[in-house]
């Protein structure tokens, strides 16, 4: 079992704090017990799960998508061990982004484990009755320096109701020195955050940047409480609603490992959907579809945290 290690904490280039560091807790040994999970849920407003997913799908899909970044001169053989060339031939191979990004997102193997399998039975138990997840898929490609700012999911995902969840899989190992995502505990019940942003659309009010203005440290310190965070091991996801915040971690890995993950929203089959997330090829918030995503754009070194 890899310890956890939490000297690999770094925000904007900062060591966390040990006071405002903890560990996400493991809620899988509630999956048997659905009422207790879903209180979890109520509870924590996430639900960190442990080795739900089959590791060898998840190793498939990891190299199903380095396999594509290594064509184009982005990862190293072996692809399994995700290290960056530093170097890419990305836009001359491939230059229409979005579809590229989109057919890598369409992987096979990947849509294995982010849309069906496991999965699916973990996601009817968290909402209590039939779950679908959203067509679109955010595949992220982190290389080092790269990091994702706090924000709150909502203004992205909840134009036709607000029960929607994101699952966040770790596409193969992500331990803390690899920028893993990173939760704010308590942080579903921050009304003076979560009331003004209530109605807030994104895609109808871009200029309203979701980030927080603040880093997590000093976000955590100011209010008194601590960013959660684990090693990521291949099988292990997090679960989360639209009202909890939430980024990443700082990728600084030693090897110039690219962390992969992808986060996709679920909902009840029964809730209506947004059409921007769903069919054959998704708008997207901006209506780019896959071109907006931040994993079409060529993998750099010159990545500045953000
Ligand atoms: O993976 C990341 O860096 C951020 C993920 C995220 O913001 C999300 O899953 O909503």
């Amino acid at each position: 079992m890899t310890p956890f290690a939490p000297q690999a904490c770094l925000v904007k280039g900062r060591a966390v704090p040990p006071e405002l560091l903890g560990e996400l807790r493991d809620s899988a040994p509630l999956l048997s017990d659905p009422e207790a999970l879903r209180a979890r849920m109520a509870e924590d407003g996430h639900l960190f799960l442990r080795g739900v997913l089959d590791p060898d799908a998840v190793r498939a899909a990891r190299r199903e998508v380095f396999a594509r970044l290594a064509a184009v001169g982005e990862i190293r053989e072996p692809v399994d061990d995700g290290l960056f060339t530093g170097t890419s031939r990305r836009t001359e191979l491939e230059p229409d982004r979005g579809r590229f990004w989109r057919s890598v997102s369409e992987g096979p193997r990947l849509r294995a484990v982010s849309h069906a399998g496991p999965i699916a039975a973990v996601m009817d138990t968290v909402f209590g009755e039939p779950a679908r997840p959203q067509d679109y898929m955010f595949l992220r490609a982190g290389v080092r320096g790269r990091a994702t700012d706090l924000h709150y999911d909502y203004p992205f995902f909840t134009r036709a109701h607000d029960r929607v969840c994101t699952v966040w899989t770790a596409l193969g190992d992500v331990p803390t020195s690899d920028g893993p995502l990173v939760v704010v505990a308590g942080s579903q019940h921050y009304r003076d955050l979560i009331d003004p942003m209530i109605g807030h659309d994104i895609s109808l009010n871009p200029e309203r940047r979701a980030a927080f203005g603040s880093d997590a440290i000093e976000f955590a310190r100011s209010r008194g409480t601590r960013l959660l965070t684990a090693d990521f091991r291949v099988g292990d996801v997090i679960v989360f609603g639209m009202y909890l915040a939430h980024g990443s971690l700082d990728n600084h890995s030693p090897i110039d490992r690219v962390r992969l993950s992808c986060d996709v929203r679920w909902q009840p089959v029964s809730l209506p959907v947004d059409d921007r997330y769903f069919g054959a090829d998704p708008p997207g918030t901006t209506g780019a579809g896959y071109a907006e995503l931040n994993g079409a754009k060529p993998l750099t070194q010159d990545w500045h945290v953000r």
